[in-house]
């Protein structure tokens, strides 16, 4: 006989006409009670059932209309044969002091909150079922079974501009056989600078330039390192892009943030000459910014690539005609590259007698913004959804 069907009964009805059984009922009755709010502390209730939970079990024993507690006191004690009366008093205010830890204050602050799986939220029919499965009583199911409730949304993002442009570059030398490499952006001096050919004496070494962790560890200042790691990882020939955060002690304005992004190319092999990289980076600019883009290459100095070479795109914003965003100058900047130093070579490892090769480095984030025409480069890491909503 259940719990319930025996709170229905009056004593008599259930055989009781002793003391001794009246205790017996009573303590079977305590044990079951006891037992549910163990079973109960024992599970636990996930998050958003929790208080629902501990409410259906306080209800089923404490509910003034028809909690067990109700019915046995209608039923065992008011109905009680007046020699059977004291004991079944007595008996049945022990239940009602054992019965405090079902208060439903009690019961949410002992029993665990379990955290939900993500992606499932209730109410929901199944869960309810598998929710009811696991308890020893019932939980009311009105809610939990309301299957015209609305789901929760979870509104979905969109891929950061930065992220979207990394991966447009990424493609693009994908097509073109080249391979993604990623190195460390906690770097050595000697990868930083020293196996780069660039001399103790260079400005970018600089505190003021370049972020130290200590003496021989810096916040890498550009992904040129990962041409060594690469070299010395794999050998020649070698066709890399490296794409990564990079980090410099530049105050922030409209066009420098201390963290920004690069993509490096790397492309080492025989025979390969300043052609292959104009041809290579002509190919990759009309790709990105449209068929009808020209480059310019002219003369610069990096330590790491002899000869070296900036390269400026015509204005894509006024076709080289020459607007406020150009300077009136019809070219915009926007990358350094030149042929890898024999010094570097030899550095990864690579004999410059047998191999040659070309390298670029180049800002993401400055592409971006060439791409949608934003004039602030802050705007990337502020996080306003209202800007990064509109990609
Ligand atoms: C370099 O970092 C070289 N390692 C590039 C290179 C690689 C040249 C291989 C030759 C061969 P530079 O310091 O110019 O070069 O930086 C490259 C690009 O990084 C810049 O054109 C700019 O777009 C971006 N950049 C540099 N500093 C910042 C900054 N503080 N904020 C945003 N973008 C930056």
């Amino acid at each position: 006989m259940t719990t319930e069907e025996k709170v229905s009964k009056t004593l008599p009805e259930l055989g009781v006409t002793e003391t001794q059984g009246v205790e017996a009922l009573f303590a079977e009755v305590r044990a079951a009670m006891e037992g549910e709010r163990a079973e109960l502390i024992s599970r636990g209730a996930p998050a958003s059932h929790h208080e629902r939970v501990c409410k259906a079990l306080r209800d089923r024993w404490l509910a003034r209309k028809n909690g067990l507690l109700a019915r046995l006191d209608e039923h065992w004690l008011k109905a009680a044969p007046r020699e059977l009366k004291p004991a079944v008093g007595k008996c049945f205010n022990e239940l009602r002091r054992a019965s405090a830890a079902l208060e439903l204050k009690e019961l949410i602050r002992t029993v665990p909150v379990l955290p939900e799986s993500p992606g499932t939220r209730p109410p929901d029919a199944a869960r309810h079922e598998s929710l009811q499965e696991s308890l020893p009583f019932e939980i009311p199911g009105d809610v939990a079974q309301d299957l015209t409730l609305p789901g929760y949304r979870r509104p979905l993002g969109t891929l950061h501009p930065i992220t979207r442009v990394q991966r447009e570059i990424e493609d693009i030398f994908l097509g073109l056989g080249f391979w993604i490499e990623n190195g460390p952006e906690i770097e050595s001096v000697y990868y930083n600078f020293d196996a780069l050919n660039i001399p103790e004496s260079h400005p970018s070494r600089d505190d003021w330039d370049t972020l130290y962790i200590n003496a021989q560890t810096v916040l890498r200042t550009h992904t040129s390192p990962v041409q060594i790691r690469a070299m010395e990882k794999y050998g020649a020939p070698l066709h890399i892009i490296i794409p990564g955060k990079c980090y410099r002690h530049d105050n922030p304005d409209s066009t420098h943030s201390p963290m920004f992004h690069q993509i490096e190319g790397l492309a080492i092999d025989t025979d390969i000459t300043f052609a292959d990289l104009k041809g290579t980076l002509d190919f990759f600019a009309k790709k990105f910014f449209g068929e009808k883009v020209r480059t310019r290459f002219q003369p610069s100095f990096f330590p790491f690539t002899e000869p070296s070479g900036e390269v400026a795109i015509s204005c894509i914003f006024c076709g080289g005609e020459g607007c406020r965003v150009c300077k009136e100058s019809g070219w915009i900047e926007v990358m350094g590259c030149g042929m890898v130093h024999p010094v570097v070579l030899r550095n990864g490892g690579i004999d410059p007698d047998k191999y040659s090769g070309w390298a670029f480095g180049l800002g993401v984030d400055r592409f971006a913004m060439l791409k949608y025409d934003i004039n602030d480069i802050q705007l990337f890491f502020q996080s306003d959804v209202r800007f990064l909503e509109q990609f």
